[in-house]
């Protein structure tokens, strides 16, 4: 089976929703993007302050996160999920699921934002109690996530009836892929929809006098490590779909693109321990299990790196590349044309070290040196922040200027940009690296700086470190504001007149492997549900029946051991 180009018209209802969804975060962004950069500059003592405009360092942190990491995210994978179901399954789709699922979302990202910024909950994005925020937060929270279930309960219709037409046919990759996410969404977001609504809610309204602490950050990372998936999936259906043909050749397996996405639905579950490796009250035993768990999640991602080498390889051949090394020079690097491909190529480079730090963490000895250290922060740019953010910022430009029928503003700095992004985050990345291995804590003590000498937490030794990271976060910042000129000289572009439909060009399979296994979704989640019990079951247990004490709410704003005056001359 060949992938064409789907050429029918998108509703127009539709395409205002899709717009909607890319556009909205992308606002957002600003916010996120501001007080990213404002924390680099707090670590480094470049801003010696416990608020700025108004808004402190752990206000700061949960926008960016939450803004960053959620909003950002999922909106994204929705709004991809939307077009690619309506292209490649060739089928409308409902409008009033489609607008409901976003009316949602925009509500709850609205309740929410509204909470953070105004102090009623300063949380983090991770929202561990005994932090406490605002029921409407969680509220916010719940509703947010409801509206991405809503987008999925959309598609499926859509998809068992072209089941029904096309008995003999592969679904379409893409859809594999886009399903794959959700199916790993909706599974990783019951247990924490179980937190915030059963636990945090009610605790939030005084009517419980307080949380199990042990179980509510279990719930979390129940949900917390695949969310990591749901990230990095709707990407991996960029890499897979578009990639091999950006490159100017072809996926090449088709096979390969299946079972790393049937994989990740297996995988992805069952081993949001790894995050707890420092916690009490879980047993050593069960940590190592889930450590066993996390090292085959990489299994997917290795087969993934493996066939987009041999798809890059095979495109750039295709454009004239030779020798055992020399074809990598032929590939489209800062084409003007495929100015797609540095996101998604850039994205892959950084996700190299990502990847491979993610394994260190996984290591449950090793995690003992750079657990709640700087180093976690440089994982998690060159993951999240690496492929994940690039490939949708260049995807929701396509997009935007695909539906719009608006040419790319200004397609060389388009270009630039990820790899300006790239020489940021790997700066960044590793002053973290090495500050988080000297011993630099993760968060700062609100934001006050380590590097002041009338401080007791004075830390010369964190000067260099800190700055790297400082100068990184700043280019960083430098890149996200050439993206939104790049966005708004778009947005501004006049429209050209086109009677063709907008068509996402997806990639043809090289090898088109007919495999059984890899054919059918139930399978493999029946798989993965036996796996997630048998992975939390007993631990889940043992916590239960502990029965801790409920721990008082806390709030880091009241609670910073270091005063202004001792830390600030
Ligand atoms: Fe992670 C913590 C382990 C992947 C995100 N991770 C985090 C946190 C975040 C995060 C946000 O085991 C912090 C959470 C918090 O707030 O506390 N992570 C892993 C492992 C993987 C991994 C084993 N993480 C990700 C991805 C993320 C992400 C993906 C976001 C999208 N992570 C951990 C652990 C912790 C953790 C522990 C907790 C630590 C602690 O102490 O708290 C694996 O999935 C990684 C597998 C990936 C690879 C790389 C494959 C390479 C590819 C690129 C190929 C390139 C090509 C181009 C072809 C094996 C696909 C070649 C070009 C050339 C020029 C050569």
């Amino acid at each position: 089976m060949s992938y064409p180009a789907r050429a029918q018209q998108m509703q127009p209802a539709l395409r205002i929703i899709i717009l909607t969804e890319l556009l909205v975060p992308l606002t957002l962004l600003v916010f996120g993007a501001y007080h990213g950069v404002l924390q680099v500059l707090y670590r480094a003592g470049i801003i010696r302050a416990t608020s700025f405009a108004g808004i402190d360092y752990y206000q700061g942190l949960t926008a960016h996160g939450v803004i960053n990491a959620i909003v950002l995210t999922t909106l994204f994978a929705v709004a991809l999920g939307n077009a690619l179901v309506t292209q490649e399954l060739e089928s409308p789709l409902s409008i009033f699921g489609a607008g409901l699922s976003l009316a949602l979302m925009l509500l709850g990202a609205v309740m929410a934002a509204a909470m953070i910024f105004t102090g009623h909950a300063t949380v983090l994005y991770t929202f561990y109690p005994p932090l406490k925020a605002h029921p409407i937060f969680y509220l916010g929270l719940a509703l947010f996530i409801v509206g991405s279930w809503v987008a999925f309960y959309t598609w499926i219709p859509v998809y068992l009836r072209w089941r029904k037409n096309n008995r003999d046919q592969k679904t379409p990759l893409a859809v594999v892929g886009m399903f794959a996410t959700f199916i790993v969404w909706q599974m990783c977001t019951i247990p924490v929809a179980y937190e915030v609504l059963v636990m945090l809610l009610p605790w939030s309204l005084g009517w419980t006098p307080g949380v199990n602490v042990v179980l509510a950050r279990t719930l979390f990372w129940f949900f917390g490590h695949p969310l990591v998936y749901f990230w990095l999936l709707p990407i991996y259906v960029l890499y897979y779909t578009m990639l091999p043909r950006l490159a100017g050749g072809k996926l090449y397996s088709d096979f390969a693109g299946r079972l790393s996405f049937m994989a990740f639905i297996v995988l992805s579950c069952p081993l949001g321990l790894h995050h707890q490796f420092a916690d009490p009250g879980i047993s050593a035993t069960w940590k190592g299990i889930q450590t066993v768990l996390t090292l085959f999640v990489a299994i997917p991602s290795m087969l993934t790196a493996f066939t987009l080498a041999a798809s890059m390889e095979y495109g750039a051949r295709q454009r004239g590349g030779t020798g055992l090394f020399g074809w990598w020079k032929a590939l489209p690097y800062f084409s003007r044309e495929n100015w797609l491909f540095s996101y998604l190529f850039v994205g892959l480079v950084i996700f190299l070290f990502g990847g491979v730090t993610g394994i260190i963490n996984a290591s449950y000895n090793l995690d003992n040196i750079v657990h709640n250290t700087a180093w976690l922060p440089a994982h998690f740019h060159l993951t999240v922040g690496g492929p994940v953010f690039l490939g949708i910022l260049g995807m929701s430009l396509f997009l935007i200027s695909g539906l719009l029928n608006k040419p790319v503003g200004d397609l060389s700095t388009a270009v630039a940009i990820p790899y300006l992004w790239m020489i940021g985050t790997f700066t960044f990345s590793t002053g973290l690296f090495i500050g988080g291995l000297r011993g630099e804590p993760r968060r700062t003590n609100m934001g006050l700086t380590y590097l002041n000498p009338a401080s007791p937490s004075y830390r010369p030794d964190w000067w260099t470190s800190t700055h790297i990271g400082a100068i990184g976060g700043v280019i960083m910042s430098l890149a996200i504001f050439l993206y939104f000129v790049v966005l708004i000289r778009t947005l501004l572009a006049p429209r050209v007149e086109s009677s063709e439909p907008f068509i996402i060009p997806l990639s043809e399979p090289y090898h088109d492997e007919n495999v059984r296994s890899v054919r059918n979704f139930t399978p493999w989640v029946v798989v993965a549900c036996v796996l997630c019990i048998a992975a939390y079951y007993m631990p889940l247990r043992d916590i239960v029946r502990s029965n801790y004490p409920s721990a008082p709410a806390y709030s880091p704003a009241s609670a910073a051991p270091l005063t202004q005056s001792t830390n600030i001359p």
